[in-house]
């Protein structure tokens, strides 16, 4: 069966919990639509979540890429459609601060997702989730593993989609902070309708 690899990261800032980790935690090892989902945590580090990253699509050879994220404020499921070669933002987990470095010096300045993210968009509102393309994802880790993943494929010359999605808080993160949030269990089945749309065919519509 094609694997997906379906990457969440680790509490950071001040968020004392990611619901992208917990959802890569429930769905590791199901199977949906002839997909089953290789789910994994990165940590929020700049010096190993891309080394991480890469070790994890070599070794479980996927058919497609899809890493979440924490947005806290954002109130929509939200695909990205860019990453940019920059790392910027606050402090990593290990104290780490980027200051708008590239994140691979001779990298192209960008790429464009290469998942379905308007179908993406369009299926998660018909199934009543208020849902939006963003045209940025930050310069933080979750571009960093965005534009690391898609360097990678190009190199490697795989033929796999890959890209990144938003999330807004949970209702358990957001009891600690003031921002929009989704029951969990919505943002996991969000989660699983982006997978469904996998093999949509007209996913070319970018
Ligand atoms: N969100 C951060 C990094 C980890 C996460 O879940 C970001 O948007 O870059």
């Amino acid at each position: 069966m094609r694997k997906v690899l379906l990457t969440g990261f680790e509490p950071f800032l001040d968020n004392p919990i990611n619901p992208t980790e917990e959802i890569v935690q429930v769905l590791h090892n199901e199977s949906l639509n002839g997909w089953k989902i290789i789910g994994e945590v990165i940590p929020v580090d700049f010096h190993l979540a891309g080394k991480h990253l890469v070790e994890l699509i070599h070794k479980v050879q996927p058919s497609a890429i899809i890493s979440l994220g924490l947005a806290a404020g954002r109130n929509r499921i939200t695909p990205e459609r860019i990453a940019i070669n920059c790392n910027d933002g606050p402090k990593d987990n290990q104290g780490y601060k980027p200051n708008g470095e590239k994140i691979i010096d001779d990298g192209p300045d960008g790429y464009f997702s290469t998942l379905p993210i308007k179908m993406m968009v369009k299926e998660l509102e018909n199934n009543g989730i208020p849902a939006k393309i963003s045209n940025t994802a930050g310069a933080y880790l979750c571009n960093h593993v965005m534009y690391r993943a898609l360097y990678e494929i190009q190199q490697n010359k795989l033929n796999i989609p890959s890209g990144f999605i938003h999330i807004p808080a949970s209702h358990k993160l957001a009891l600690t902070s003031n921002v929009p949030s989704f029951a969990q269990t919505d943002l996991q089945r969000a989660i699983e309708i982006c997978i469904g749309c996998l093999d949509d065919e007209n996913s070319s519509n970018y």
